[in-house]
């Protein structure tokens, strides 16, 4: 099954909108399997982001990202990384499609509420960072079957 790290980030914590988040993805049919409400320290913060190291946004996103506590989750689904994106929205919430989460609570890039993984190995190495193998819990529910075709 597919897998994808979501991080609700300072500005949606600090604003309460973790139940919010995570109520749309359970009502989207993902599984949680992991999850934990941290301090993000600075080395976890440019391992995550080294991807956008040099770019003019980045001492920003890491002073953002380090600014208060995150909830870090791991989720799974078919097509998990894909179906979370799409729940998220667009990167900038003024083209963040209406329904969206980025759309509906957010104006600004630099303060856009979540992170998602943006490709099944992404996924994969972003859990992998950001929890122990022991953190993670794999699981069944009954409706399942009503939501997974396979
Ligand atoms: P994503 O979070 O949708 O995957 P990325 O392009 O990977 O978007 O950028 C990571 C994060 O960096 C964004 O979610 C946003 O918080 C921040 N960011 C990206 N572009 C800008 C920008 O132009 N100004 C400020 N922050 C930005
Ligand atoms: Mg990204």
């Amino acid at each position: 099954m597919e897998r994808s790290l979501v991080l609700i980030k300072p500005d949606g914590v600090q604003r309460g909108l973790i139940g919010k988040v995570i109520a749309r993805l359970e009502r989207r049919g993902l599984r949680l399997v992991g999850a934990k409400f941290m301090q993000v320290g600075k080395a976890l913060a440019e391992e995550h982001y080294a991807i956008h190291k040099g770019k003019p946004f980045y001492e920003g996103l890491i002073a953002y990202i380090t600014s208060a506590p995150v909830m870090a989750m791991a989720w799974e689904g078919p097509s998990a990384v894909a179906a979370i994106r799409q729940t998220m929205g667009a990167t900038r919430p003024l083209e963040a499609a209406p329904g969206t989460i980025r759309h509906d609570f957010a104006l600004e890039v630099g303060r856009n509420i979540t992170h998602a993984s943006d490709s099944p190995e992404n996924g994969k190495q972003e859990i992998a960072l950001w929890f122990k193998q022991e953190e993670l819990t794999s699981w069944s529910r009954d409706v399942d079957r009503w939501i997974f075709e396979k």
